[in-house]
């Protein structure tokens, strides 16, 4: 996948993709990833990229004139991509739309100053607009970073292993199960038996269990939008028996509020 930023500060990428995954990712040319200072389109001797709104008020807007020109170098380098604004007004980024992105062969990451964009950039420029979520940042640089480091981990090859990715939290809807190393003591907390006894079928079953509970009790409206398989749902309704049978056996009677 092809991954160009288009951006007033590239120097934030540099460290961002000399590291771990991403620098495998782009020594084994999974990704090839470059971002572009849009200062370097501005066509004036200046190079100023922001001016103030029209309407007045507070704050600058950036200009549309080098943003296009930076749009259109870039999609000349990448002709497939995708051109991607980052902005609050975008689709919430999830998982999901990392599984979308990581087949695409390409993405232009367009990444705002100050209060944004003139909007008359059109959807030939600006096929995609992406938030990362309900919080106003500086600029969309660091929302790019979260996408492409999302979108990098699923492309094939990435992860050491295969499986990794698709383990991992989100690739089934429900939170991970809690992780353990050594020591098998630490300040007192035990890791969990099961994990020990090197039975493979119980310590998958008490992953799953420990996935649920999490899930349940962290993020509840993940079970509101997946399927459950045959086994979750055993898994649940014996909680759901468990508990029935403890509220049955130990409630105290309701107050009468008659009374
Ligand atoms: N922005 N998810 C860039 C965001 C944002 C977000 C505000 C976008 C500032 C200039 N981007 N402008 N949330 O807060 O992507």
């Amino acid at each position: 996948m092809q991954i160009l930023v288009l951006t007033l500060f590239p120097e934030m990428f540099t460290a961002f993709w000399s590291h771990g995954m991403l620098r495998k990712a782009i020594a084994q040319e999974s990704i090839a990833a470059a971002a572009l200072n849009i200062r370097n389109f501005a066509a004036d001797r200046h190079q100023v990229t922001d001016d103030r709104p029209y309407g007045g008020g507070s704050g600058m807007v950036m200009k549309p004139e080098p943003l296009a020109a930076a749009i259109r170098a870039a999609k000349e380098r990448a002709p497939d991509a995708r051109t991607i604004l980052m902005s609050p007004q975008g689709r919430v980024f999830n998982q999901a739309l990392a599984r979308e992105l990581a087949a695409l062969p390409g993405m232009i990451l367009i990444c705002g100053r100050y209060e944004g964009v003139d909007d008359r950039l059109g959807v030939d420029l600006i096929a995609d607009e992406l938030s990362i979520g309900d919080y106003v940042l500086t600029g969309g640089e660091v929302a790019a970073m979260a996408v492409i480091d999302a979108v990098t981990r699923l492309i094939p090859g990435v992860l050491g292993g295969e499986d990794s990715a698709e383990c991992d939290s989100f690739a089934n809807g429900l939170l991970e199960h809690p992780h353990y190393t050594r020591p098998p003591v630490f300040e007192g907390a035990e890791v969990p038996g099961v994990l020990l006894t090197g039975h493979h079928r119980n310590i998958e079953r008490w992953r799953l269990e420990a996935s649920l509970l999490r899930t349940f009790v962290h993020r509840p409206d993940l079970l509101q939008e997946r399927e459950l398989t045959p086994q979750e749902a055993d898994i649940l309704r014996r909680w759901h028996d468990s508990l029935g049978r403890l509220i049955a056996e130990r409630a105290l009677p309701a107050d009468d509020r008659r009374r």
